[in-house]
């Protein structure tokens, strides 16, 4: 061992010494600290915990404040959907009355138009057009029955022009089979003619729908929908 080296256990030992005290050192100004602390903060404490209470009181007053002015808008937002009902209520009250002027029925959400003079199906259909509807597109069982009733011809909104046997409405949605009143044995392209648009003809049977040449003239139903 180099005896010129300080001896380490030596070190050591005044290093431990010199930490201990630099802990005590560190303890006492940590409890006079916190003393100070303890006692400074005693009197400044009521007047504290009055601001604090004085705080609470100012936000409680601010929250009632703020609650009742936020209260208001909905009372607003109340005011505001009644309102906008009510000018719903009233455009569909002036539809109402426009198109039973007109001569239309109303069934289910619908209004119908029921020509009284015959054309082909695809002038039938640009009449509806024009009256800003389109040819009845049946969607239940309801619906047929109501066209059911007036005993007669008319073409209705299903066709297939577009590709032979696959029936579409004039909405372009495919016909459903759960919705269909097809007669039985129709459609037949009878005698292989090409019968593209779909009738309603049966009229003492549900399933009453017939297909038939779409040049053939025939009474129409015409079919608005009210949003
Ligand atoms: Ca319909
Ligand atoms: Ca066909
Ligand atoms: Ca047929």
């Amino acid at each position: 061992m180099d005896k010129n080296l300080p001896d380490a256990s030596a070190t050591n030992r005044k290093l431990v010494v010199l930490s201990l005290g630099l802990l005590c050192i560190l303890q006492a100004a940590l409890n006079i600290s916190l003393r100070l602390a303890l006692y400074s903060s005693d009197a400044p404490d009521h007047d504290a915990v009055i601001r604090n209470l004085k705080e609470e009181r100012d936000q409680l007053k601010r929250k009632l404040n703020t609650f009742d002015s936020s209260d208001a808008p909905d009372y607003d937002a109340v005011i505001r959907n009644l309102t906008e009902e009510r000018d719903q209520l009233k455009r569909k009250l002036n539809i109402f009355d426009h198109y039973t002027q007109e001569g239309w029925r109303y069934f289910r959400s619908s209004f119908y138009f029921i020509s009284s003079v015959k054309k082909s199906w695809g002038d039938s259909r640009d009449d509806c057009l024009q009256k800003g509807a389109d040819l009845v597109i049946i969607n239940s069982k309801e619906e047929n029955e109501f066209t059911r009733q007036f005993r007669r011809l008319f073409w209705i909104g299903l066709t297939d022009t577009e590709t032979e046997g696959t029936w579409k409405w004039v909405d372009g949605t495919l016909l459903s089979t759960t919705t269909s009143y097809w007669h039985a044995g129709e459609p037949n392209s009878y005698f292989s003619t090409n019968e593209d648009c779909g009738e309603t003809k049966f009229h003492e049977v549900e399933d009453n729908w017939n297909d038939e040449k779409c040049h053939w003239q025939n009474f129409w139903i015409c079919e608005k929908k009210v949003a």
